[in-house]
């Protein structure tokens, strides 16, 4: 027991004197509410076997949607605090203000609650994904703003993975560290720190049933990945269709993820201010590279809050190379 290091004091351990307050807390806030969202994730997945099995379910209660759910604990946990002046989720249209009741922070919180929620029915990973901006303006209280600032201005980004354990992942800007839930204790503890992306990448991951959709130039540039030109031994194709968990792996093992631009969503898919932004941050930081295919995600400045971006994430010569073969095009 004796060299288990908790997320909490971690955290506390590693803040400049200076952030060791506010800033700490949200953090933990964070973590509570992962731990509160992992343990009714866990829960989902009962419930729903048993209701397919033709019982009711487990409370004979309706059961919540768990994007919603998940949105609601981390709004609940981090709105009174006085640590936050405003929240964008991806479940709101517009900016979440914090309350006049409650004291205003000087943090602006980006959150996407519950990613890959399709996945839930068939048992397979799901995530959450942060990222923590300072408050531009501290008289205002809840502009649009504030929520729009490019990632490199991030002062925190992290996901949790909700997968065989829960795993919640955050980087300062002083490295990536990751922690691992321990079900008996509660906690996380610390699992990893300052992860580096591997030299040799593995995998590549895309949706491949898309390639009619590509630009010629996101064709060629996945037929290079395929034909492993540049990559010792070639790359192997591995997609889950759920973001943290395919951009955990390939942290962690080496790899490129792509959700580029199709003919019939130029931007692709995903978000730029809670899901791009976040991990383009975290990737830096492990070593890796992240783009829309022209320039680094992190410069971009957001002009709307649900912004949708083309993404190439992870192995920075990997994902550099998609700008070659883009800027061609
Ligand atoms: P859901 O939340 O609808 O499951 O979408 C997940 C997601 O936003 C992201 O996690 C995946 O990388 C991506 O969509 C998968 O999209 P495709 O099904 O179009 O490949």
């Amino acid at each position: 027991m004796d060299n288990l290091v908790t997320i909490e004091r971690f955290i506390l351990d590693n803040q400049p004197e200076s952030a060791a307050g506010d800033f700490t807390y949200l953090l933990y806030d964070i973590a509570l509410a992962a731990k509160a969202i992992s343990a009714k994730t866990l829960r989902a997945g009962l419930v729903d076997i048993i209701g397919r099995a033709g019982n009711i379910n487990v409370q004979g209660e309706e059961q919540q949607k768990l994007d919603i759910y998940a949105d609601q604990v981390i709004i609940n946990l981090c709105d009174h605090a006085g640590r936050l002046c405003v929240m964008v989720s991806e479940e709101h249209e517009e900016i979440i203000t914090i309350p006049e009741r409650y004291a205003k922070g000087r943090y602006v919180l980006v959150f996407d609650p519950l990613d890959g929620s399709s996945n839930i029915d068939v048992n397979v990973s799901t995530g959450t994904i942060f990222g923590i901006y300072r408050c531009l303006e501290w008289e205002e209280r809840g502009r649009l703003e504030d929520c729009l600032q490019p990632a490199r201005d991030l002062v925190a980004a992290g996901y949790i993975l909700y997968g065989t354990s829960t795993m919640l992942v955050y980087s300062t800007g002083r490295g990536v560290h990751e922690f691992t839930l321990d079900p008996d204790l509660g906690e996380f503890l610390l699992s990893d720190a300052m992860i580096r992306m591997p030299t040799t990448p593995k995998y590549y991951s895309t949706n491949y049933a898309y390639r009619d959709k590509w630009s010629d130039a996101t064709r060629k540039y996945v037929d290079w990945l395929v034909s492993g030109a540049e990559t010792a031994g070639g790359l192997s194709s591995r997609y889950i269709g759920s973001l943290v968990a395919d951009f955990h792996r390939n942290l962690l093992e080496g790899g490129v993820f792509l959700y580029p631009a199709k003919d019939d969503n130029p931007n692709g898919k995903l978000r730029l201010l809670y899901e791009a932004g976040p991990l383009a941050f975290i990737v830096g930081q492990a070593g890796g590279y992240a783009t829309d295919g022209r320039q680094p995600i992190v410069n971009i400045q957001p002009s709307k809050l649900h912004q949708r971006v083309p993404l190439i994430i992870g192995d920075a010569r990997l994902a550099r190379k998609a700008e070659e073969f883009m800027s061609h095009a």
